[in-house]
């Protein structure tokens, strides 16, 4: 293991930093091969999208629960407009919010900083992969514009519908959809292909594998989870375009079978859940080591357990096709595989919690945030296993139960995670602390927005509510008042989640204007990033570190201080 600046497509004389520091603005931060900037670029452009996807979700909540009234900052919302926006709601949350942030931004910014080296292997690559990104993104909203407006097909784009515009309605928005998608997908094998080859290559002298805090781990496996995924997807997609473009059948019934989309797309999309959850995973490891100072519980046990989830997570995709006409015999099967994979997803969990035990533990708000996701998270998971159950998603299949679980598991990962992260992490990116004060309002009181906004949902889902249902006063008992109360009280719910934004947002404004410095290590934490200043300066270090401990050595008996950085001589 060489000590760690290896660059491979960088000219060899521009290895030491001095040399290649950027100057211009435009070097410096939009044409930046430096990762931390480039993993900022992710996120930034994550949390743009994120207005987005709750500006649509807003929307088509609104009409829900007032149908066909005018709505503020909209205005009357018709047929077509709520199935693309319902389609580019979800698929904006889950492709160009969930995975830049929770995957691209944060595997940018703290691989290489958390492993002590000076950056990706290729920096280059890297560069290109961020701008590949931003092209898919600015494609995907260019569909919002095309004549016959963007694709309505819903996130899954299941064909025939999405196949055939006499269907779709949406001549040029389906294929840019589409497009857009698969330049994304693209985007994420270019960078993904950074996250392995560095955490293998470029660790600090000293740093074995299990030295690695579990946060890379969490990254790595969930990168190799995607690219053995996502292969028959953009196979599918081809297809799909060939369908669009040129009339031919891959997925239309002369000769052709619409399920195999089904297949092809799922048996990306359920992996893809837990290329989310398990850098979630990894930061809340992080984060309830340092507020507990407790050393982490079953390091190994949640690595090896990591590798499990991933393995299992490829061989559960058909429980979405339950009632696609699968053989029931098949569908067994995969309710079993279903089953199964909550077991090590469990342990896991567990082992975070058995972390907390008898540790001193301080709610800081990135504590709060990492804890909250926990608890949510199991929520949302728990309801998972009744649609497990090939028998009983009969009934559940495409309800709002549907809508309501997967919801109880995403918002987790993406909004209780995402602050996590970005509470736990803007003393390093920024030099400031926050105000915990504003902190702690802005969590509670998104946290119990939260929970009224699906809670309802789960029950008009049980009573048989449909999802992606633009109008359903054809359904009498769907407009009982109980059934427009249920959804009336998911949309205030929300109003009040949106509106607990504004102590957040404040608090950054004033944070940046004029926090308290943070210093290198605000939260006396061991691992490496916290051994860098804050910001860190291009190249992370002057002299790389050395690394002589595992991550989580906390409250080591007979150690004065309860904490042990990585790179501590002694
Ligand atoms: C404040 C936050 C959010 C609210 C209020 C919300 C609300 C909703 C609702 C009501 C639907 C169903 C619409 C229908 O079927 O008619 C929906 C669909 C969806 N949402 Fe969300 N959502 C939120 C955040 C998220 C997040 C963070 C993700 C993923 C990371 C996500 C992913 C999805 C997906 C994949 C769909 C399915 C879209 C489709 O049917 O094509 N949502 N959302
Ligand atoms: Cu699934």
């Amino acid at each position: 293991m060489t000590s760690s600046s290896v660059h491979a497509d960088a000219a060899p004389e521009a290895d030491s930093h001095a040399h290649h520091a950027p100057q211009s603005f435009w070097s410096k931060y939009i044409f930046s091969v430096d990762h931390k900037i480039i993993g900022l670029q992710y996120t930034l452009t994550g949390i743009f999208m994120a207005v987005v996807g709750v500006y649509m979700s807003y929307v088509f909540r609104m009409h829900l629960a007032n149908p066909a009234a005018h709505i503020p900052f909209y205005g009357v919302l018709s047929p077509a407009a709520y199935n693309s926006l319902v389609t580019n709601h979800g698929t904006i949350m889950i492709f160009w919010v969930a995975m830049p942030i929770l995957l691209a931004g944060l595997g940018n910014y703290c691989i290489p900083l958390m492993i002590g080296c000076d950056d990706m292997v290729f920096p280059r690559v890297n560069r290109l992969s961020f701008q590949v990104f931003f092209l898919s993104t600015v494609l995907l909203l260019v569909g919002f514009m095309a004549p016959g407006g963007a694709f309505g097909g819903a996130w899954t784009s299941y064909p025939p519908l999405s196949a055939k515009v006499e269907y779709n309605l949406t001549p040029h928005g389906n294929v840019i959809w589409l497009l857009a998608v698969a330049l994304e997908i693209v985007a994420f094998l270019l960078g993904g292909i950074n996250f392995v080859t560095t955490a293998m290559n470029s660790r600090a002298k000293g740093m074995k594998m299990f030295d690695m805090p579990v946060l890379v781990w969490m990254i790595v496996i969930a990168t190799i989870i995607f690219m053995m995924s996502v292969g028959p997807l953009v196979a599918g997609a081809v297809m799909l375009l060939l369908d669009q473009t040129l009339g031919t059948h891959f997925f239309a019934a002369q000769g052709g079978d619409p399920v195999l989309w089904q297949h092809l797309f799922w048996f990306f999309g359920h992996p893809e859940v837990y290329v989310l959850l398990l850098p979630e995973l990894g930061v809340v490891c992080e984060i309830i080591c340092v507020f507990s100072r407790k050393p982490l519980f079953g390091y190994k046990t949640i690595v090896y357990t990591t590798f499990m989830v991933g393995i299992l997570s490829m061989i559960v995709w058909a429980h979405h096709q339950f009632i696609a006409g699968i053989d029931p015999r098949m569908a067994s099967i995969f309710s079993l595989t279903t089953i199964i994979i909550s077991i090590p997803v469990a342990v896991i969990m567990f082992a975070m919690i058995a972390t907390l035990f008898k540790g001193s533990i301080e709610f800081k708000v990135p504590m709060l945030w990492a804890i909250g996701l926990i608890v949510e998270f199991l929520l949302g998971g728990v309801t998972g296993i009744y649609l497990g159950s090939s028998a009983l998603d009969v009934y559940f299949h495409d309800t709002y139960f549907v809508v309501a679980h997967f919801h109880y598991t995403l918002i987790p990962l993406v909004a209780f995670g995402g602050f996590a992260i970005f509470t736990y992490y803007f003393p390093k990116v920024t030099g400031k602390m926050l105000d915990e004060r504003l902190g702690r309002i802005h969590f509670w009181g998104s946290a119990i927005a939260f929970n009224f906004i699906f809670i309802p949902l789960f029950f008009s889902g049980l009573a048989g509510e449909h999802r992606r249902i633009y109008d359903y006063s054809g359904f009498a008992e769907l407009t009982t008042p109980h059934m427009q109360s249920l959804r009336t009280m998911a949309t205030h719910a929300l109003l009040v989640m949106i509106a607990f934004q504004i102590p957040f947002v404040i608090n950054v404004i004033k944070s940046l204007l004029k926090g308290a410095p943070a210093g290198a290590n605000p939260w006396k934490a061991n691992t490496l990033e916290w051994t860098a200043d804050s910001p860190p300066p291009h190249g992370n270090w002057a002299e790389l570190p050395e690394v002589y401990r595992g991550p989580y050595e906390y409250s080591v008996p007979g150690r004065e201080q309860d904490y042990w950085p990585q790179n501590a001589a002694n």
